[in-house]
């Protein structure tokens, strides 16, 4: 038998496929539909093998179909923003969009070799205007509907270079990997969307995800972090409000101190002159350690007084107020009431500064005595030391503990019942050059100006200069910030921060179904059609954010009327990473 000639058979092959157009989507509706899709690869420059194991994956799953007698769509295109190129511009002195487009032509050769049976003319680049027009058209949606603000916000600040860091470019000592300094945290102003406001769909929807591996859904649950307790007003000995989240009401009775985080907006009103120069010194230090470090278990508990006390609204115990740096600022209120009989932080807080320990919840067998206690105690008993609520079994179930707080809360009108998520609202403005240029422009008359679609894109300039420096050359290139205002003519200046590229991959899917529209984002009949996707595969590191920012422009553009469905993803397959 002969030897299996890849040249001769494959070269052979691919051009019989390509002569009977097998690739092209049809449009035939009297066919079901498939939509197969590979997660988009960042054109880094070569194929590797964990990219070909994905794509040939769905490449067998979008040939079956084919044969099955359904209607396939099987689109590829490039996630093209992003640090690399930029890096590769400043190492190489390439500019970032001549680097792209060589890594994209030559990943697309690869791919083309392999056989893989793409409808190539579907492909989109992220970098190019005829898409980004579009991922700035998105943008603007979540503006209009209020869903994308600014806000202060602490970012990576390089002080040798002057420039703010992507995370990526902090090393684990907290040092920029190019000048070597010691990275600080700086507030900026930046842009969020409102994620947070989607937290409880985007959790209950996933029950809807038969076709998910369970471990990814509950990934995504544990980011959202949804947490059911009470909002408890506690106030200061000077009578301001200083209200706490906590998910043990019923230990209320046991509140022996409260922590604020340095950064909570009255640290510096409750702090006396005595205690001025300790509380400046800690909340410094606070603020130069990431969020990871300052809540990891296994830390020594730090704190100092501010001097100051409150109230406790169950019983009028005056209580120190403390802050630490393991309680986050953008948690629930940023404030809590220290329990530590029965939360471990807190009592190894407590047992650091000699703080009183107080048991009021006691189980059945062995009772608990505050001063031998070694550590919390968070399992079964019942009340003591709470007054109306003795005897109360713990438990978060009917009829007990925890409901039964909520309600005497509410009935004495010194709490309620509350809900947060861990899900933070998503910081998507980069100090960056290679991304989408937010389109906004700065009025002095009229504030923030959305750029009016006709003039959308907001095209990114490419005869900058990469100053090595890291800082986005758009900042200093007045030809193009400076414009007259879309509504008042005054001069004023666009924003010059671009786009996290997670924006960018949010909703590539649902560009490929209408991929050459030049007048609107996609049709939405022919979005709806062929969405969502039957099966995606991809790798197991986007099992969270890059799905769940997808989840989420799903749902937004749903409520905007353009989709008429919830769920991008019907099925989804998930694979490690090729170790080589
Ligand atoms: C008193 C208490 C007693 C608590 C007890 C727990 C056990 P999860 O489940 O993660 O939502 N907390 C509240 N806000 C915080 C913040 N901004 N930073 C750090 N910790 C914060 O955790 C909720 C619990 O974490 C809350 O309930 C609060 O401590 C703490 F026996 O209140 B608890
Ligand atoms: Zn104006």
């Amino acid at each position: 038998m002969d030897r299996y000639n890849p040249i001769a058979i494959e070269e052979k092959w691919q051009q019989h496929w390509q002569a009977q157009g097998l690739d092209k989507t049809p449009e035939a509706q009297d066919k079901p539909k498939f939509y197969a899709l590979s997660m988009f690869p960042y054109p880094s420059g070569n194929l590797h093998m964990g990219h070909v194991r994905n794509y040939t994956i769905t490449d067998v799953i979008a040939r079956v179909h084919r044969m099955q007698g359904y209607r396939v769509l099987h689109p590829m295109g490039w996630d093209a923003f992003g640090l690399p190129a930029e890096n590769a511009a400043i190492d190489r002195g390439v500019h970032p969009a001549k680097w792209t487009y060589q890594n994209i032509a030559q990943m697309r050769s690869e791919l083309q070799r392999l056989g893989l049976s793409y409808d190539w003319e579907r492909e989109v680049a992220t970098c190019s205007p005829d898409y980004y027009h579009w991922t700035q058209w998105i943008f603007l949606e979540f503006f209009k509907a209020g869903l994308a603000y600014q806000k202060e916000s602490a970012v990576n600040w390089d002080p040798i270079d002057q420039t703010v860091l992507a995370n990526e470019q902090v090393d684990s000592q907290g040092r920029s990997w190019r000048s070597g300094a010691l990275v600080e945290r700086r507030l900026l102003r930046q842009w969020f969307l409102k994620i947070t406001d989607y937290a409880e769909q985007l959790l209950t929807d996933l029950d809807q995800l038969d076709g998910w591996p369970d471990r990814v859904k509950l990934m995504q649950a544990n980011w959202i972090g949804k947490s059911t307790g009470a909002q408890v007003s506690f106030k200061t000995e000077a009578g301001d409000e200083l209200p706490v989240f906590t998910t043990r009401p019923d230990t209320l009775w046991g509140a022996t101190f409260m922590v604020l985080s340095p950064e909570h907006p009255l640290v510096d009103a409750l702090t006396t002159p005595e205690q001025a120069e300790a509380i400046a010194t800690y909340k410094t230090a606070a603020a130069a350690k990431s969020e990871i470090d300052r809540t990891a278990d296994d830390r020594d508990k730090t704190g100092v007084w501010t001097g100051s006390y409150a109230i406790n609204p169950v019983n009028d115990e005056r209580i120190p107020i403390w802050i630490a740096d393991y309680v986050l600022v953008e948690y629930g209120t940023g404030a809590i009431m220290a329990v530590p009989a029965h939360d471990q932080r807190d009592f190894e807080f407590a047992r650091t500064f000699n703080l009183p320990i107080k048991v009021v919840i006691q189980p059945s067998d062995r009772p608990l005595d505050a001063a031998t206690m070694t550590e919390a105690y968070a399992q079964d008993g019942v009340m003591v030391n709470s007054e109306a609520l003795n005897g109360i079994p713990a438990g978060k179930g009917e009829g007990q503990s925890v409901l039964a707080a909520v309600q005497w809360l509410e009935k004495t009108g010194r709490g309620k019942g509350m809900v947060t998520y861990r899900l933070r609202d998503w910081l998507i403005s980069r100090q960056r050059y290679w991304g989408v240029p937010i389109p906004v422009i700065y009025c002095p008359e009229c504030g923030i100006v959305p750029v009016p679609d006709a003039d959308l894109p907001v095209r990114l300039p490419e005869d900058v200069e990469l100053t090595g420096r890291g800082a986005s050359p758009l900042a200093g290139l007045e030809s193009w910030l400076n414009v007259p205002c879309p509504s008042c003519g005054t001069p004023a200046r666009r924003e010059t921060d671009t786009m996290d590229t997670f924006i960018d991959s949010s909703w590539y899917f649902l560009r490929f179904t209408d991929a050459r529209n030049g007048n609107q984002v996609f049709d939405p009949a022919i979005a709806n059609d062929w969405m969502p996707v039957d099966q995606y595969v991809g790798g197991i590191e986007h099992a969270i954010l890059h799905l769940l920012y997808s989840r989420f422009f799903t749902k937004f553009l749903r409520d905007r009327g353009v989709l008429n469905f919830s769920e991008p993803f019907k099925r989804l397959l998930t694979q490690g990473m090729v170790q080589v």
